[in-house]
């Protein structure tokens, strides 16, 4: 429908409202201004009339990636992130990240036009005929269904209270096509909406829980804090280093914890984590779990001495997943952090000045260790040596956003790129998903406004590098550099067939990334040594120009699998 056409009925139907505007009005209403999604039926005219009235909508290529930005969308801001999608084929495409963002604990809602209900039910063949509410269910903290136009501001409501309170997840909105056409009293269709109050109301944790929490903290010889992805979430960034500092213990941030507090405090002890891990007594996470990104909490990683947790998480089932949790805390992050630090009182002495100095030697000595591989300025680049211009352009401009992902390009950029801010850095989260970047980076760019410098594998960018167009057409400040070392992992693999068809792990060789941008009139350069790179992404953040670089990587760089080879399972039967 042109825009002429739809003001006209509006205006003709002055004392009616539609299911079109209801939805509309209960998005604006709750503060939901920007929407991530792919139109089509039945949901075009909702994106058109969503744009006319005043919501921002980000047309994407794919649904996953508008997804993708959806679910970063609600780790920045608290709010649900919103992905629109059709029926059938495009709700699909929206899955992946609807259970990614449930996964990772992001507020997202995935509203997906359906077909008709009477047909789906008795399967006689609908134009895309799908009962999504039922393949959503799994997938999601919580899925709805809404038929008639008066429910739809509950409908809202429910979504976005399920989305954001508690744990935060995914949340499905199943609107079937002949919802948006029906039409009611205009004075009723306002009264059924519904302002959700107080979304994600605070959890206090118990007096008791905080007590024996700092019990244990207290006894501890050598305490250490984790903070997850939770923590950055929870934005009580003050009150959680008003914690770490009143305390004195050492602090490992997960990936997405980066720059909660800066990598640089003189607590951090990124660069000794296997030292912390192993050799810490009592070990207090915040907004983190003990899944396989920290071993379970058992293991060689952890060590032999023994060790005794404090969890602060505000999911109760969480604890004792994996291992004995001595101190629960449950709670949201913000109350829970400002309860311990009301108990500490005034007198709470630091953390043992042996254990503190033992962690500040170590982290020392491995950033001493890692300093020159930084500095080298080979061509073709390896890791190090493009990674270390690319710290140096985050330290210069903290405020950047700094999107990852990829195997090695992910597990290499993560330890060498210091993060000074928190929410900074956005990657591939609990499952590590290979395509979450450009959602992400259009996404973080349209929700902060800050230039984003995206760090891609060649094989993470494939997943989603269409959406390159869409940066150019938003003209977002976003700045892609494709670490391009020919393939997954190395891309210096072979045909063990001694065929002719390439490696199953290899790509084409010398591709030229760096012309996608150029085709859609952004910028393109191909970056071959670490001088090239710097200068290329410092122009790209200056003029917040959509920009891909493509920047050459020695394709007999990286390892296979990146960090995680150990996960990858062998034979004893074959030889590698
Ligand atoms: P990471 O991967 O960084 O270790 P996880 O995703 O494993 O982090 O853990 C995040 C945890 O944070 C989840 O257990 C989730 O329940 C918790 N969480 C999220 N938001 C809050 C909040 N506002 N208050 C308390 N806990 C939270
Ligand atoms: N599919 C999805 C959706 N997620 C995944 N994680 C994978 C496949 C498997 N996978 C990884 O775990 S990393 C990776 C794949 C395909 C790509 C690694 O190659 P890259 O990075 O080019 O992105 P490096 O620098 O070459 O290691
Ligand atoms: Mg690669």
């Amino acid at each position: 429908m042109a825009e002429a056409a739809i003001k006209e009925t509006v205006d003709e139907a002055q004392d009616l409202t539609d299911g079109f505007s209801l939805v509309i009005d209960a998005m604006k209403l709750n503060g939901i201004d920007t929407i991530y999604g792919v139109p089509g039926i039945p949901i075009t005219d909702l994106g058109r009339l969503a744009q006319a009235a005043g919501i921002r909508v980000l047309s994407f290529r794919h649904e996953q990636n508008a997804g993708y930005a959806a679910a970063i969308a609600g780790f920045l801001t608290k709010k649900p992130g919103v992905c629109l999608t059709v029926s059938a084929p495009g709700f699909l495409n929206g899955l992946t990240a609807l259970a990614h963002a449930t996964t990772n604990c992001f507020p997202m809602i995935l509203v997906s036009g359906s077909s008709e209900r009477e047909v789906v039910d008795l399967q006689q063949g609908d134009y895309e005929e799908m009962d999504q509410l039922a393949i959503a269910k799994p997938l999601c903290k919580a899925a709805y269904r809404v038929l008639h136009a008066q429910d739809i501001g509950i409908g809202f409501a429910r979504a976005i209270r399920a989305a954001v309170s508690g744990r935060p997840g995914g949340v499905y909105l199943d609107l079937p096509a002949k919802l948006f056409a029906q039409v009611m009293n205009a004075d009723a269709g306002a009264k059924s909406l519904v302002k959700v109050i107080d979304a994600a109301p605070a959890q206090i944790p118990s007096p008791a829980a905080v007590k024996r929490a700092l019990d244990v903290l207290k006894a501890a010889k050598r305490p250490l804090i984790i903070l997850g992805k939770g923590a950055a979430y929870a934005q009580a960034d003050d009150a959680i280093k008003a914690l770490v500092e009143k305390s004195g213990v050492p602090f490992l941030p997960m990936s997405m914890a980066k720059g909660l507090l800066s990598d640089m405090h003189p607590q951090c002890a990124g660069a000794a984590r296997s030292t912390v891990l192993k050799d810490s007594d009592v070990v207090m996470l915040i907004g983190a779990r003990l899944n396989w990104l920290l071993s379970h909490g058992k293991g060689r990683t952890w060590g032999d001495a023994p060790k005794k947790f404090i969890q602060v998480d505000i999911e109760p089932r969480e604890m004792d997943s994996n291992v004995e949790i001595a101190a629960p805390v449950v709670g949201d992050i913000g109350s829970c952090v400002q309860a311990l630090l009301d108990g500490m009182g005034t007198n709470w002495s630091a953390a043992p000045a042996d254990w503190t100095g033992t962690v500040k030697a170590k982290r020392d000595e491995n950033v001493a260790k890692m300093a020159p591989r930084f500095m080298n300025n080979k061509s073709p680049m390896d890791y190090h040596g493009a990674l270390g211009a690319l710290r140096t352009i985050i330290k210069e401009r903290p405020d950047t956003i700094l999107v990852n992902e990829g195997a090695n390009t992910l597990d290499l950029a993560r330890g060498a790129i210091d993060m000074y801010k928190p929410r900074k850095r956005l990657d591939v989260g609990t499952w590590g998903v290979m395509g979450v970047g450009m959602g992400s980076a259009i996404a973080a760019a349209v929700e902060t406004g800050h230039p984003v410098l995206a760090v891609e594998g060649d094989s993470a960018f494939g997943f989603c590098g269409m959406e390159v167009e869409t940066i150019c057409r938003y003209k977002l400040p976003v700045c892609v550099v494709v670490f391009n070392n020919d393939g997954i992992y190395r891309g210096d693999g072979v045909n063990t067939g001694g065929g002719s068809d390439p490696a199953t792990t290899a790509f084409v060789k010398g591709a030229r990334y760096d012309k996608m941008a150029e085709a859609f009139g952004g910028v393109g350069v191909n970056a071959t040594t670490p001088d090239d790179l710097r200068r290329a992404v410092n122009e790209a953040l200056d003029s917040r120009k959509p920009t891909l670089i493509n920047a050459v990587i020695d394709p007999a760089a990286g390892a296979e699998s990146g960090r995680i080879g150990n996960l990858n399972p062998q034979s004893k039967l074959r030889k590698k």
